[in-house]
């Protein structure tokens, strides 16, 4: 268990860790038990007897071990850190851990996905949830975010009905984890505040290639409020040190049943690694006096305030370097609440906001059993808890006063209430009549989706197509594929036309309205740094007669980066090198897939490769990695099995290239020693992806 920094959390979450180390087997009741392999008997072959107790509390124990699971945010992995703040906003809020760059304020954060199950697969196409609880000295601070900037709807009442659209049919129970089927698209269709926001879940953002690879955003605008009560707007972001990147869509699916735990795994092999995630947190701030000076409600969370026009300032940093100890315990119980904020943090009047204020701690009621589920550990935060609260179920504490109410003499008056620190909300002056109306102000529902689109490159633009036409092509009904269409020809006529042809749908004849043509090139995830090769996975494919100098020489370069290599053989065990030695096989091929690594090294050795190519699944890894844009890597003969592969539109280094690599669209190949291969598929790899290869012809 790595555990990357001590802190006060960890050290409260210390009186509660328990292991059995040295410990003999007891009931709950500390009883020390003789057999839990027999229940008691009359007899070898008689009755099993009412009186035994272990038997009774055994059973008991295990039938109560299922809670809910999450209505929504199911499927999800935890993991506890840190922030620092690097750039304070004393300027802005009076929330300490936002202003003093000498405070260390522990994290917990879970990373999820929407609409499946808990046991459902990592990869599926789905917004995940970026959920943050900042244990500061003034209490707990929820950003409860996702990986998307926007939402599918304006206003919380609609929340149950988008749910119960995109959650699997209610008859059959079908389909698990998949927003492709009728009732969501048929929602869709007759919600256009959803076009925005189906942009982003249509695009790469939707299937993460790791979660230390995903944006956060706290969606909402929320305000600061500085010391002199000065109210500014801000977004929250997080960004990812390792850039915003995505797998390939046929990737997904692979991987959902060669690895459903893909990102889960991910996010804790990193941190057992030392390879901590990390994520810089930035703010985009509008003065309260330019609330109205956007082309858009700053209150609508269907809308951007796009990073050209109000910068992300970069404040402050989050290492995620201890993983929980216990799933159920942490992971499972933790309990996110939009409404914990801590003094200098408020809220506004997004219609959004306002209903999952009431959503989380209700939610929470039923999930954990009652309203004790702030004092779970997890829960807990590190500032002292005192107030009037008393029993309930689960209680834990032990509270010795006699006066559990407000005002009292007895316990001289405390908890006292109004200290120095106390939380004030903002002083927001609201005035109006009571009417179920949504604003004018929130009626434009696509001209953010047309930025969205503008903003991507053409091949992120492709797979926005393929996407489309996948989910709208699983909709049994042809009216609803129809609706989309029109209203993606709200979005853009070319987009309209491109998705209406792949789903059996006649193209609308012109577009509804113009392009705007204007973009926000932060959007586009070709944009996004692609520099490190940390805790990227690289498949060597390895058979007897394998040029073992090769192996080590390139496989240490990744190592040195953080990157792991793995070397896979036909079986496990050994291979015997080309100079006489071993090689040690990582994993054996059948075990795995190309799908998940980003990188597939072949290296020389001409009895290796012959081998390697009169194996199926090795020339299958080579083609399926290159189909899915993976840097490609051969050295000498290795080059033999790309070719055997297929990738026949590919520029290989020539017997005359003397050792230096040639690369083309992200195969990287050299012949000879002293060149500068390694060098060279170290960026490949760094790049992520090759997403412009000419792929059709390979055969995967
Ligand atoms: Fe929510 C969970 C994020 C709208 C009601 N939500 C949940 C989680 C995340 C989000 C990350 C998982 C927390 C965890 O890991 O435990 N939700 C969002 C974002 C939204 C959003 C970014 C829009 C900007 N949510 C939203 C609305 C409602 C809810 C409008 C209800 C009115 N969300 C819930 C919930 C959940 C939840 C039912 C389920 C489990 C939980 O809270 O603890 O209360």
């Amino acid at each position: 268990m790595v555990d990357g920094g001590r802190d006060e959390k960890q050290e409260q979450l210390d009186r509660w860790r328990v292991s059995p180390e040295g410990a003999g087997l007891t009931t709950d009741q500390g009883i020390p038990v003789d057999d839990t392999d027999n229940s008691l008997s009359v007899g070898e072959r008689g009755p099993s007897l009412l009186e035994d107790f272990h038997l009774r509390e055994k059973i008991t124990h295990f039938d109560h071990e299922r809670i809910p699971e999450r209505v929504v945010h199911a499927r999800g992995s935890g993991a506890y850190g840190h922030f620092r703040v690097t750039d304070p906003l004393t300027d802005y809020t009076t929330a300490e851990f936002l202003c003093d760059t000498s405070l260390t304020t522990p994290v917990f954060v879970r990373f999820s996905t929407v609409a499946g199950s808990r046991g459902s697969a990592d990869t599926v196409r789905d917004v995940r949830g970026f959920a943050t609880k900042f244990y500061t000295r003034q209490g707990n601070f929820d950003l409860v975010g996702n990986n998307m900037p926007v939402f599918f709807i304006q206003d919380g009442i609609k929340f149950p009905d988008f749910v119960h659209a995109v959650k699997p049919e209610p008859a059959s129970e079908i389909p698990q984890a998949q927003s492709a089927h009728d009732t969501l698209w048929d929602f869709v269709q007759l919600q256009p505040e959803t076009m925005h926001m189906m942009m982003w879940l249509m695009s790469d953002r939707a299937i993460p290639r790791s979660y230390a690879m995903m944006q956060g955003f706290g969606v909402h605008t929320f305000r600061l409020v500085n010391a002199e009560g000065r109210p500014t707007f801000v977004k929250f972001h997080w960004k990812p040190v390792l850039g915003t990147h995505s797998l390939a869509w046929d990737e997904t699916q692979k991987i959902g049943g060669k690895d459903p735990d893909f990102n889960r795994r991910d996010l804790w092999d990193r941190i057992e690694a030392g390879a901590f995630p990390e994520f810089e947190l930035g703010v985009q701030l509008v003065p309260a006096e330019d609330e109205h000076k956007f082309g858009f409600d700053l209150l609508d969370p269907t809308k951007i305030i796009p990073e050209e026009e109000v910068p992300v300032r970069p404040v402050g940093r989050m290492t995620l370097n201890r993983n929980p100890d216990n799933f159920f315990a942490e992971t499972e119980q933790v309990a996110f609440h939009i409404g914990n904020v801590v003094p200098g943090i408020d809220f506004t009047n997004d219609p959004l906001l306002q209903a999952r204020l009431f959503s989380y701690l209700d939610t929470q009621l039923i999930r954990l059993g009652g309203p004790n589920f702030p004092q779970i550990p997890v829960n807990r935060p590190v500032a002292p808890v005192r107030n009037h609260h008393r029993d309930g179920y689960h209680q834990m504490e032990i509270n010795g006063a006699r006066s559990a109410y407000h005002k009292n003499s007895l316990s001289g008056g405390c908890p006292a209430v109004g200290g120095e620190g106390s939380f004030t909300h903002y002083q927001e002056r609201v005035d109006g009549a009571k009417i179920r109306k949504r604003s004018d102000s929130f009626q434009d529902h696509y001209s953010q989706a047309t930025l969205f689109w503008n903003s991507m490159a053409d091949w992120e633009k492709e797979h926005i197509v393929g996407a489309f036409r996948f989910e709208l092509g699983k909709c049994e009904q042809k009216q609803i594929r129809e609706g989309v269409v029109a209203h993606l020809n709200h979005v853009d006529h070319d987009l309209a036309v491109a998705v209406a042809k792949g789903i059996g749908v006649d193209p609308p004849g012109e577009a509804v309205i113009a392009n705007h043509g204007r973009s926000s090139p932060a959007l586009s995830q070709a944009n996004a740094p692609a520099e490190s090769v940390q805790g990227r996975k690289i498949a060597v494919l390895v058979a007897d007669g394998v040029d073992s100098a090769a192996v080590a020489a390139v496989g240490g370069a990744f190592t040195e980066r953080g990157a792991i290599v793995e070397v896979l053989a036909a079986e496990d065990g050994f291979v015997q090198a080309a100079n006489g030695g071993q090689v040690e096989v990582t994993k054996a091929m059948p075990t795995m897939a190309s799908v998940l690594y980003d990188a597939v090294l072949v290296p020389g050795g001409e009895a290796s490769v012959r081998t390697l190519a009169e194996n199926g699944d090795a020339v299958h890894f080579v083609a399926e990695a290159f189909v899915h844009c993976k840097a490609v890597g051969a050295l000498d003969e290795g080059i033999g099995l790309l070719e055997r592969a297929g990738l026949t539109g590919v520029r290989f280094a020539g017997e005359s290239a003397g050792g230096d690599a040639v690369v083309d669209q992200g195969v990287v190949t050299a012949r000879g020693p002293g060149g500068d291969f390694a060098a060279r598929f170290v960026d490949a790899v760094a790049a992520h992806r090759h997403w412009t290869r000419k792929k059709s012809h390979v055969p995967a």
